[in-house]
């Protein structure tokens, strides 16, 4: 038995059926129950709970990994992008689906990303930089997304996400003067390597504590959408970060307040060492926009034009009718999660290999060759190149001093407080006294090399007389 006369509960942020956008705040502008189209039944009276697994979300693909499309499947819309039924969109898919600049623009940022990856992956074994993390694998999400978006709307991301900075124009040399800290550094060195930010680029600086950026994401495209200047901001982060509560509360606010935001997940199969599978029991992240009465697609993210044509018609969604799109791209992090991880000890070389096997960059590259907009020759002077190019710009940014002592206690306060004037006081105390342990803030207080050179031999002679237990002053003694 079934009742199919009304439907609820109602989200207060459906759209009239009219079309027409709801004030904010204005419940009595919102659809009533019998105003929204019964879709099934609604009352039952028999017994029956439902796990979700009704719905088995599909994965959009468009690429075959020898670079031969997929024919396009129906339905094929006219692009109109439904304000009032959100219960299916279809636009339209383009004939050639990267026009020819693009594409190549996107190659070649996915190619400079791998080689930044190995360059600097390479580097901090040899002891030159702290710390990095790799995108590796997952260039076709990063990349592909951060091509459909307008240079104005905003990129904010989790950490691994170099690529879509790269896109947007962030030169080698500002990679790596965030990497090492130095005085061209915009955040003054004070973050690890890979807190990558810039505000003329409309990309958030990187913020380590997982899912930060997914609650400022729905705020800030609130603002976007107060400003009515047709912009959209993307989030992008891990399936791992979908756990914390930032992301509900996140995803509630923005299907609640009508939004123009795209909730990107990388779903590259690992938390650090857990793996998806012991993350989550339902059938990842795409189905949890439900909850929200959000739109949600899934695509395969090794696949550069499914997510790119899934960003672009995410962000039509988005921009058009005011209403937030989660994205799922199902990719794999090829490398360790960090230069602090070491993968052989949580999961096999067989499983690494199935997936290198589905290379995002090697994919793309079989569509550009098949297109004869790529060769063998260009691969190889473009990877010399960047491999060039990254190695000349780490070099400038190992030289550059690092950022003033004083800029330590700057920007939080319009004058520092007596303790932190204090705290800088100290710091500058102990590198007078041992300079040579802190060359480069010692430089920075004027400290030259010969300098540093007499503390070093002036610190070593008095390390050794203490070893030989004769008197630190010379032998006089009270
Ligand atoms: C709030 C918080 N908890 C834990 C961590 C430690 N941590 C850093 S990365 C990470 C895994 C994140 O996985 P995912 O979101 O899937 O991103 P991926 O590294 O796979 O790209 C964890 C647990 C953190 N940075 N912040
Ligand atoms: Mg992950």
């Amino acid at each position: 038995m079934s009742d199919t006369t009304t439907r609820g509960p109602v989200s207060p942020g459906t759209a009239p059926p009219d079309g027409s956008q709801p004030e904010l705040n204005d419940l009595t502008a919102m659809p009533t129950a019998d105003q929204i189209a019964p879709q099934g039944p609604t009352v039952l009276h028999h017994l029956a709970f439902m796990t979700g697994d009704e719905l088995c979300i599909p994965i959009f693909k468009r690429l075959r990994q020898d670079g031969t499309l997929y024919p396009v499947d129906a339905p094929q819309g006219q692009g109109n992008v439904s304000q009032g039924d959100q219960s299916q969109v279809s636009l339209p898919i383009e004939r050639d689906p990267i026009e020819r600049d693009t594409a190549l623009k996107i190659y070649r940022t996915m190619l400079f990303t791998r080689v930044l990856d190995e360059r600097m992956l390479a580097a901090q074994r040899q002891g030159r930089l702290s710390f990095y993390m790799q995108c590796t694998g997952e260039e076709a999400t990063v990349i592909g997304s951060a091509a459909a978006l307008q240079d104005d709307d905003m990129i904010m991301a989790q950490y691994r996400e170099q690529g879509a900075l790269a896109w947007r124009g962030f030169s080698c040399d500002e990679f790596m003067n965030q990497m090492f800290g130095n005085e061209r550094d915009y955040g003054k060195g004070r973050q690890m390597p890979i807190h990558y930010g810039s505000r003329d680029l409309h990309y958030m600086t990187i913020s380590s504590p997982l899912a930060t950026q997914i609650p400022q994401a729905t705020g800030y495209a609130y603002g976007q959408k107060l400003a009515g200047k047709g912009q959209c901001t993307i989030t992008i982060f891990g399936e791992g970060a979908a756990s914390e509560g930032d992301f509900h509360a996140a995803l509630n606010m923005a299907s609640v307040h009508r939004v123009p935001c795209i909730f990107l997940c990388r779903n590259n199969g690992y938390a650090i060492s857990t793996p998806s599978c012991e993350q989550f029991a339902a059938d990842g992240i795409a189905p949890r926009a439900f909850g929200y009465h959000m739109q949600s697609i899934r695509v395969d993210g090794n696949d550069v034009i499914a997510v790119y044509e899934a960003t672009l018609a995410a962000r039509k969604i988005a921009v058009e009718t005011n209403q937030p799109v989660l994205i799922e791209a199902m990719t794999y992090r090829l490398a360790a999660h960090s230069s602090s991880d070491d993968p052989s000890g949580y999961r096999s070389k067989k499983e690494e290999a199935i997936w290198r096997d589905k290379d995002p960059i090697l994919r793309m590259r079989n569509w550009l060759e098949a297109q004869g907009w790529w060769s063998e020759e260009e691969e190889k002077t473009t990877g010399d190149q960047l491999r060039r190019e990254v190695l000349e710009s780490m070099k400038r940014a190992e030289k550059l001093a690092p950022p003033a002592l004083d800029t330590l206690i700057s920007d939080v306060y319009d004058t520092p407080t007596p303790l932190l004037t204090q705290q800088l006081e100290d710091v500058k105390q102990h590198i007078r006294k041992y300079p040579h342990a802190y060359p480069k803030g010692a430089a920075s207080m004027g400290f030259t090399a010969q300098e540093l050179e007499d503390s070093r031999k002036a610190y070593q002679e008095r390390q050794q007389r203490m070893q030989s237990h004769q008197p630190v002053d010379g032998g006089q003694t009270s």
